[in-house]
């Protein structure tokens, strides 16, 4: 009986050794100490051993009953700590890890380039003004030397809500209720960027909504030169230093004289290209003196105030600065085109 106590507490300590799982730790439990057990069965056989036997029987029961329970103790013990460590390392999270970057937004294209432009007029003491896009006739035509009948307020090149209000064609009307608020008197000195409307069919260089920044200045002495001097200071601030301008005549109704300003090719320095189309000059915007009906319709005094006045396309200023071929990328929201404004990481 002696060796079969022996036998079964070896046979149980390997199996416990060889057990994977707490399953299977408690299956060999059951099976070496449950009554139903091998170890049970040997204390039954009790009855037939001398009164000398049986005690040392039964102590050695128990050592072996208490050795597997202790064996099976410390490896349930290693089971449950191995699980541990096992959940720790699955859930670790490494800190020296670089974090994941954040995308940034960025600002776009065409509001770079506005805030290039307010920011360079700004500098030149400039304030920035605005108004409704939503304008009545008067402030978007009439005010601006187009009364009623001119070509240019035809029907089918501006989106009329009613006969007097319209979605407004430029930023000129901002010019001319800023003229009014002065009550012809002092100096004004502004730049209104905005967005404008027309009834264009879109294509690559022509969109119905667009943006544009306009500027005037009027004051007791501004002359043409005054004008020359500030689109020079511009040209060559927004396109580089070594930009040439040349003023070229034009008509706009509300400027007597009109001009156009080109600037020097930037690919060929002038001597003619694809960009500037063999000419070597880029046309960048239309200027000029501000017309006497525009001041005095204003409340100005045209024989004690002169004014010139500005206008710009940024789409146009951003199609050339950044080699942009259709204006519709501007507006389509596409974020592959969007991204290439991004500033860098
Ligand atoms: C007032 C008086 C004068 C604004 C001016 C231009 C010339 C001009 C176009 C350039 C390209 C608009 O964006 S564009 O399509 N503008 O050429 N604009 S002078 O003259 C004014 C404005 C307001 C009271």
């Amino acid at each position: 009986m002696q060796e079969r106590l022996k036998e079964l507490q070896a046979e149980a300590i390997q199996k416990v050794d060889q057990s994977a799982g707490l399953k299977e730790l408690n299956d060999i439990r059951v099976a070496y100490l449950g009554k139903k057990g091998p170890i049970t069965e040997v204390l039954r056989g009790m009855g037939k051993l001398s009164a000398e036997e049986r005690p040392v029987i039964g102590a050695l029961a128990n050592e072996v009953r208490e050795a597997i329970a202790a064996k099976i103790e410390a490896k349930q013990s290693a089971l449950e700590e191995a699980a541990v460590q096992e959940k720790l390392a699955a859930e670790s999270i490494d800190v020296t890890l670089p974090g994941r970057p954040v995308k940034a937004g960025n600002h776009h294209p065409l509001t770079k380039i506005i805030e290039e432009i307010e920011d360079l007029f700004i500098g030149m003491g400039y304030e920035i003004a605005e108004g409704p896009e939503v304008e009545q006739d008067y402030y978007n035509f009439e005010a601006l030397n187009l009364p009623k009948g001119h070509p240019a307020r035809d029907m089918q090149d501006s989106f009329y809500i009613t006969e007097e209000i319209l979605l407004r064609t430029h930023t000129s009307p901002v010019q001319a209720r800023t003229m009014e608020k002065h009550q012809g008197k002092g100096p004004i000195k502004i730049i209104c960027p905005g967005k404008v409307y027309r009834r264009d069919n879109d294509d690559a260089t022509h969109s119905h909504q667009f943006m544009q920044i306009e500027g005037l200045v009027v004051g007791e002495n501004i002359r043409m030169s005054d004008l020359k001097g500030t689109l020079n200071v511009f040209a060559k601030k927004m396109f580089g230093e070594d930009r040439e301008i040349r003023l070229r005549p034009s008509f706009f109704p509300f400027t007597e004289p009109s001009v156009e300003m080109d600037i020097s090719c930037k690919m060929c320095g002038g001597h003619g290209c694809n960009v500037c189309k063999h000419t070597g000059w880029i046309e960048i915007l239309g200027a000029g003196m501000v017309h006497p009906n525009v001041l005095e319709m204003a409340g100005y005094d045209s024989k004690k105030y002169t004014g010139f006045a500005f206008g710009m396309g940024p789409e146009r200023i951003a199609m050339l600065k950044y080699g942009v071929d259709d204006i519709r990328h501007f507006y389509t929201n596409d974020v592959r085109f969007l991204n290439q404004f991004a500033i860098e990481e």
